[in-house]
């Protein structure tokens, strides 16, 4: 059955609706990026650029590093955003756009994400790299799909009885990363850990300006948690989006932070830029190697 196309919009030109993309666009290797100024940072590594665009926060810049077709695309900020960005990009890979009929075999995609993220724990300082084993679900997009073939319930069950979650949130869900893409972007540059995603920057994440927070003691709580080692690193606003979805849908994931603000310490990196243009350079050495 065709996908009707109020459900799968596609623009006059043929491309899809928010991402203004066709299929011979992109790469199926694909890097997010959150800000749309950090694509230019990404591509300018490049070898040569054959394809840009721009539609709202969605910026899409493909060419070659190294001899290898790359795509860096900005996300804007937030699950909501996530939701948009691998519907749209799966369905330039594995729904023909002229009939709306998925495709029999599917297209694997890998997706890097080049973040940054604030670290919850003291030994995870600024200024370095933090590879995501898992994604910690903590804004509830996800609850939309069906994930009980994805999802860990043996460390969410421990998170939810750790912090004494409240019920009126959304269930707290964790997805592992791409075992595959975890070894290729190791290395002892790396930290790891599991980072939780928050579904917006103040409250959700614990920051109180002026209004008081459900729960003011979960940051700490979060600190605390482990579950047989595995510890929440960081708090950023996308990884457990791309890791569920990528996982739905048959990608494989992987979510890179630079970390730039330590909120145990309370500090903030002194040259966000560098720890960015520094990741930026070891994700792409990686791709092409
Ligand atoms: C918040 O300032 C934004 O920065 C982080 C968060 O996940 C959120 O998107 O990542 P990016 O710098 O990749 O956008």
């Amino acid at each position: 059955m065709p996908i009707k196309e109020s459900e799968l919009i596609l623009n006059p030109d043929g491309s899809v609706y928010h991402l203004n993309l066709k299929p011979e666009n992109i790469s199926d290797t694909i890097i997010f990026v959150g800000d749309q100024n950090r694509v230019e940072k990404v591509s300018k590594h490049f070898d040569s650029i054959e394809f840009s665009t721009q539609k709202r926060e969605f910026k899409t810049h493909t060419g070659h590093y190294k001899g290898k077709r790359i795509t860096v695309i900005s996300t804007g900020i937030g699950p909501d955003n996530i939701d948009i960005v691998l519907n749209e990009l799966d369905a330039l890979f594995n729904i023909d756009l002229t009939t709306k009929v998925p495709k029999q075999t599917i297209t694997s995609l890998n997706i890097i994400r080049i973040g940054t993220s604030g670290s919850l724990q003291k030994d995870i300082p600024i200024d370095s790299f933090l590879l995501s084993t898992f994604g910690l679900d903590l804004n509830g997009m996800l609850h939309a799909y069906q994930i009980d073939t994805i999802n860990t319930p043996d460390i969410e069950e421990a998170f939810i009885k750790h912090t004494n979650w409240h019920q009126n949130k959304a269930k707290p869900i964790i997805i592992k990363n791409s075992d595959v893409l975890e070894k290729q972007f190791e290395s002892n540059k790396t930290h790891k850990g599991l980072t939780a995603t928050a579904g917006g920057f103040y409250g959700p994440q614990g920051r109180v300006l002026r209004l008081p927070v459900q729960d003011p003691d979960l940051n700490n709580k979060m600190d605390t948690f482990n579950f047989n080692g595995i510890r929440v690193t960081n708090l950023e606003m996308e990884t457990s989006a791309i890791y569920g979805l990528a996982k739905l849908l048959g990608h494989h994931a992987l979510s890179l932070n630079a970390i730039i603000a330590n909120r145990a310490s309370g500090t903030f990196s002194k040259n966000p830029a560098e720890v960015i243009e520094n990741l930026i350079k070891y994700t792409l050495d990686k791709i092409a190697d």
